[in-house]
């Protein structure tokens, strides 16, 4: 069952965001986000990469806004529905911190 699209209260960001960001996920200044670059070794495994993070953004009905130029991706997650962070975004970024850990 995913996670509901209902946008996270300042008091509960915390929690949910301090692990993620002691993997490198940043929130961003100009809309409620957060943000990671990932480098892979060369194209190939960052494609690899995108190609488990599509299968788990399919799964949870929940995508990520991302660029890729060559051996990097570049990871922007909210949701949409909200306009904003929700536990859909906490989801999906820990989906992604594993898919990250498969291919390097
Ligand atoms: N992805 N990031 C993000 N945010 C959404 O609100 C969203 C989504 N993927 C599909 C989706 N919503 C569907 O539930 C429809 O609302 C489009």
């Amino acid at each position: 069952m995913s996670q509901r699209a209902e946008r996270l209260q300042e008091e509960e960001k915390r929690d949910l965001l301090d692990p993620l960001m002691a993997e490198g996920w940043s929130v961003m200044d100009t809309r409620d986000a957060i943000h990671k670059k990932f480098k892979f070794k060369d194209f190939k495994k960052a494609f690899k990469f995108m190609q488990g993070v599509a299968v788990h953004a399919d799964r949870l009905d929940h995508h990520p806004e991302w660029t890729n130029v060559y051996n990097k991706v570049d990871i922007t997650l909210t949701t949409h529905d909200c306009d904003g962070l929700s536990k859909r975004d906490i989801e999906l970024a820990r989906h992604i911190e594993e898919e990250a850990k498969n291919v390097s």
